[in-house]
C-alpha cells in the first residue's frame, strides 16, 4: 500500500470517528476540515516561492508559468500572498478576513509589465489572500504561491509570509518551498536562519530548494555573469546548507528566462539590428546603462526600444542576446531557446522536477499527516490516542520521508563518509531523481542491469553503515542508503527481473 493509500486508510478512520462522536456528529467545522485533508490529497502540488524583499520572486513565478500572470515591483498586489492556480478562465477571488470572497477585476498594466489587479475597491490589509485560476499548462499539476518579501523592515508583511510557511495552528497550507536569495547579508542569514528552524522543523514543508536569484546582475551584466554566478550560489549553498533546510541551491535569472519564453518578434529583429553594429562602437554605446538608453546613441534601434530592451532582458541579457547572435543564431525560437538554457531556469525546473514532482504524493501525504494530527490533537475523542498510533509511526518510518529529512540534513551536519560516498549517498536516497537508474548512476542508454546493481549497492552500503568510525549519523545515513538500495531489489523482483 502506498503512503498516500494509507494516509487516505487513516482518515478515513477518522472521519468515521468523529461521525460516531455525539459531541462532534453535529459539528461541522471538524468533519470539513477532515474532509479538506482529504481534497488536498487529490490536488496539484502547492509550492510557495518566499524570500527576502525584492529578490524575484514574482518575475520568477511568471518565468515558470510562461505568461506575465503575477504583478511585479511596488503594487498592492505584491504584498499580498497569492495562489496562482490552473482554471477553465482567468478569474481572480479576493479572500477576506472573516471569510467573505469577492471578485477581483483584472486589468493590463498601463505600460505593458504584465497584469495587475485591480484595487479600487479593496482594502489590501483587509484580504488575507488572492486567488488567481488561470489557464496554464504549467499550472495543472503544481499550484505556485507568491509571498510578500520578507524582511526585518516590515513586520507585517513578512508575518503574512511567515504564517503562510508556519502557520501558527501548525497546519501547514503549502508542500514545499523555493526559498530564493539575492545577497547574502547579515540580515538575508539571519532571516533564512530564522526561517529555517521554522520551515525545516518537524512541523514544516519537507521540501526546499534555494535560488540565488537576479543571478545575471550578480556580475554586473557581463556576459560571464551566469558564471560568476555560479561561484556565488556556491557560496550561497554553502551559507544555505549551514542551516540545513535545502535540498538543493541554483542559480537562476528569472528575468531572463520569463523574456526567454515570452520573446518577441519585434525583440528579436531589433538585437539583430544591434548585433550588426561594429563592435568597437556598439561596446562604446554599451559601456554603461545611461549610455545605452541615450537619445543621441548613434544606434540603428531607437531610443524608446532601447529602455524596453532594458526592462525586458536587462543588460546581461541584452549581451548575451547579441554574442549569441553573433555567434549564427538566425532565427527567434533558437535564440528562445539559448536564452532560457542560460537564465538557469531550466536547471531550476529540473531540480523541482526531481525533488518536488516525483515525490508529490509523498509531500502531500506528509502534510495530511502533519494537518490530520494537529485536528485529532485539538479535538480529542476516544479514538484519538488510537488515530495517533497510526499517525506517529508513519511520519516517523516512512522511508521516503527519511530520504527527504537526510537529503537536506546530509548537508549541514559532519559525517565520515569521503566526497564520493557522500555524492553516491545522495544519488541513492534520490538526490538526482527518484526512478532506479537515477539512483544507481545507470545510463538509460547503457546496458542495464539494474538488480545486480542494486543489490550490490545494498551489499556495500550496509557494509560501510557497520565502519566502526561511525558517527551516529553517519550510521543512520548508510542505513537509509541501505534500504532505499533494498526497496530498488525488491521492486525489480516484483517487476521478474
Ligand atoms: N536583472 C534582473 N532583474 C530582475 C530579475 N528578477 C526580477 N527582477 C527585477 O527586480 C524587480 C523586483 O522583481 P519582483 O519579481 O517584483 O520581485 P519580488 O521578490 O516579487 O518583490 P516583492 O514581492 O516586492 O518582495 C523588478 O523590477 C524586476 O524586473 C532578474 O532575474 N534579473
Ligand atoms: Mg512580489
Amino acid at each position: 500500500m502506498s503512503t498516500s493509500d494509507r494516509v487516505r486508510a487513516i482518515l478515513g478512520g477518522t472521519i468515521q470517528a468523529y461521525r460516531n462522536d455525539p459531541a462532534y456528529r453535529e459539528r461541522r467545522d471538524v468533519l470539513d476540515e477532515l474532509d479538506w485533508i482529504g481534497r488536498r490529497l487529490n490536488q496539484p502540488i502547492r509550492v510557495a516561492l518566499a524570500g527576502t524583499l525584492k529578490a524575484g520572486k514574482s518575475t520568477l513565478v511568471n518565468a515558470l508559468v510562461g505568461e506575465d500572470i503575477a504583478p511585479t515591483d511596488a503594487t498592492e498586489a505584491t504584498r499580498i500572498v497569492t495562489w496562482f492556480r490552473n482554471g477553465a478562465t482567468p478569474k481572480v477571488t479576493a479572500n477576506h478576513r472573516g471569510g467573505r470572497r469577492s471578485n477581483v477585476p483584472i486589468a493590463r498594466d498601463p505600460g505593458d509589465r504584465g497584469l495587475t489587479f485591480d484595487f479600487a475597491s479593496l482594502d489590501p490589509d483587509d484580504v488575507v489572500d488572492l486567488d488567481v485560476e488561470w489557464p496554464a499548462a504549467e499550472l495543472v499539476d503544481t499550484t505556485i504561491i507568491d509571498t510578500p518579501g520578507t524582511s526585518s523592515l516590515s513586520r507585517d508583511v513578512s508575518e503574512r509570509t511567515l504564517r503562510l510557511l508556519v502557520p501558527e495552528d501548525g497546519v501547514p497550507r503549502v508542500d514545499a518551498v523555493v526559498f530564493l536569495l539575492r545577497t547574502l547579508n547579515a540580515t538575508d542569514i539571519g532571516l533564512l536562519k530564522q526561517i529555517g528552524t521554522l520551515v525545516g522543523g518537524s512541523a514544516g514543508a519537507l521540501g526546499v530548494i534555494g535560488v540565488a536569484s537576479r543571478a545575471d546582475e550578480i556580475g554586473a551584466g557581463r556576459i560571464d555573469a551566469m558564471l560568476s554566478a555560479k561561484d556565488v550560489a556556491t557560496r550561497f549553498t554553502a551559507e544555505m546548507d549551514q542551516t540545513g533546510i535545502c535540498q538543493a541551491v541554483v542559480p537562476v535569472s528569472g528575468l531572463l528566462a520569463l523574456t526567454a519564453r515570452t520573446l518577441r518578434q519585434s525583440e528579436f529583429v531589433a538585437l539583430e539590428k544591434l548585433a550588426a553594429v561594429e563592435a568597437g562602437e556598439l561596446a562604446k554605446a554599451m559601456l554603461s546603462v545611461d549610455r545605452f538608453v541615450r537619445e543621441d546613441a548613434q544606434l540603428p534601434v531607437d531610443a524608446a526600444t532601447r529602455a524596453s530592451l532594458l526592462e525586458r532582458f536587462g543588460m546581461f541579457g541584452i549581451r548575451i542576446s547579441i554574442a549569441v547572435l553573433r555567434a549564427g543564431i538566425s532565427d527567434s525560437v533558437a535564440l528562445a531557446d539559448e536564452l532560457l538554457e542560460r537564465s538557469g531556469l531550466i536547471a531550476l525546473r529540473d531540480v523541482i522536477d526531481q525533488q518536488f514532482a516525483q515525490r508529490s504524493d509523498l509531500l502531500k501525504a506528509h502534510t495530511a499527516l502533519l494537518s490530520l494530527r494537529r485536528v485529532v490533537e485539538d479535538n480529542p475523542i476516544y479514538a484519538t490516542p488510537f488515530i495517533l498510533a497510526d499517525v506517529e509511526p508513519l511520519l516517523a518510518d516512512t522511508h521516503a520521508f527519511e530520504e527527504l529529512r537526510l537529503l537536506s540534513q546530509l548537508r549541514s551536519r559532519p559525517t565520515t563518509l569521503n566526497d564520493d560516498e557522500m555524492a553516491s549517498l545522495r544519488r541513492i536516497i534520490g538526490g538526482s531523481g527518484t526512478d532506479a537508474a537515477s539512483r544507481l548512476g545507470l545510463q538509460p542508454d547503457a546496458p542495464y542491469d539494474g538488480p545486480r546493481a542494486a543489490f550490490s549497492a545494498a551489499q556495500r552500503w550496509r557494509r560501510r553503515a557497520d565502519h566502526p568510525l561511525n558517527d551516529p549519523f553517519t550510521t543512520r545515513a548508510c542505513r537509509a542508503a541501505v534500504r532505499s538500495a533494498e526497496a530498488m531489489v525488491a521492486d525489480f523482483h516484483a517487476q521478474g527481473r
